[in-house]
């Protein structure tokens, strides 16, 4: 037990979107090696395409986790063949989100599966045990929530903005349908109000698209700000800059500087730590800091930075320095 009796032990809480996120979530598999470790995912990106349920986020963690993604793209899964795309192709159905031959069946099945009753987080818990993984895979919510953007274009659903569009229309607004009408899925609801949890860790995800998107779901503020865990958010910027996707436009164009202080502000009031690349830079006094180098180009790269933002929360937890933490 670490002195503030919080066992080390305890379930750990990863909020998590996308890719970046999703790599952070892997690293902390390989130290939490089982059902301690709750990775809550964004299901704002979740559209209905083709007739079928998507859920990008979801199934970009659950393959991560799997080690069966795609490499490359981060999405999807590697080794896939588009023999469904090529013949949608020929006949003149859409082919904007690509949906690969082994990706497809999870949608299909997903899809049947809702249609049947089933709930998004009954099917995700089916499917990761399936692939072998001892991780607690959850939508942040079994209700509808959805991602809108409000462009120079007009109002669009996230996918049409961030894939069939390229993210080119310029950003004026964020909206999260249904977010508030929506409840935290109830096991997560559940660890953030157990006297046991260890930690809740934001990942280096989009904090715009895939983090709040989570943060707007009913009662989630107020979960994260009840739990008497530490908080920890990691930076998603690499030297002042987005390491993939949009996020540098998304910043300007809603007017936010990209530097860390302004992701501390932006998650300010709910994290009690927050991992930065370099500390060159100021971060508020009533946010503790630690440096890491948070670039996750190999396994060992994502291992490192979840073992050092679970020490970073102990320490936290315990008040005491934690050896391999440097704090700014
Ligand atoms: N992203 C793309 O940029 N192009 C695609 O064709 C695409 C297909 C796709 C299929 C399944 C899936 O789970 C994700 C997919 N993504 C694709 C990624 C997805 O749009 C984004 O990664 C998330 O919604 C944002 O993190």
């Amino acid at each position: 037990m670490t002195a503030t009796g919080r066992p080390e032990n305890g379930t750990v809480i990863a909020l998590c979107g996308g890719i970046g996120g999703a790599k952070l979530a892997f690293g902390l598999s390989k130290v939490i090696t089982d059902e301690r470790l709750i990775v809550a995912v964004n299901t704002g990106d979740d559209f209905k395409h083709l007739g079928l349920h998507i859920s990008p986020d979801v199934d970009t963690v659950t393959y991560t986790l799997a080690g069966i993604a795609n490499p490359e793209t981060g999405w999807g899964r590697a080794d896939e063949t588009w023999n469904f795309m090529d013949s949608l192709k020929a006949i003149g159905g859409e082919t904007w989100f690509q949906l690969g031959d082994r990706d497809l069946a999870l949608h299909v099945e997903r899809t049947r599966r809702l249609r049947a009753g089933d709930s998004l987080s009954a099917i995700t818990t089916d499917v990761r045990a399936r692939l072998g993984i001892t991780a607690c895979v959850l939508p942040m919510s079994d209700d509808p929530v959805r991602t809108h953007v409000e462009t120079d274009n007009g109002s669009m659903p996230f996918q049409n903005y961030f894939v069939e569009r390229k993210c080119k229309p310029e950003l004026r607004s964020i909206r999260f349908e249904g977010a508030q009408n929506a409840h935290v899925q109830h096991d997560i609801a559940r660890a953030l109000g157990d006297p046991d949890l260890r930690c809740v860790i934001i990942c280096p995800s989009n904090p715009y698209l895939s983090i709040d998107p989570m943060l707007a779901v009913g009662e989630m503020r107020q979960l994260l700000t009840g739990t008497t865990a530490p908080v920890i958010a990691i930076s998603p910027l690499v030297d002042g800059k987005a390491v993939k996707g949009p996020m540098s436009k998304i910043m300007r164009e809603l007017g936010i500087e990209a530097r860390h202080a302004a992701i501390a502000g932006h998650y300010d009031g709910l994290i009690d730590g927050f991992v930065v690349d370099s500390a060159d830079e100021k971060i508020p006094d009533h946010v503790a800091t630690a440096v890491e180098n948070t670039l996750m180009a190999t396994l060992e790269d994502k291992v490192r930075l979840a073992r050092t933002a679970l020490a970073f929360a102990d320490e936290i937890s315990t008040g005491q320095d934690v050896p391999g933490v440097r704090c700014a």
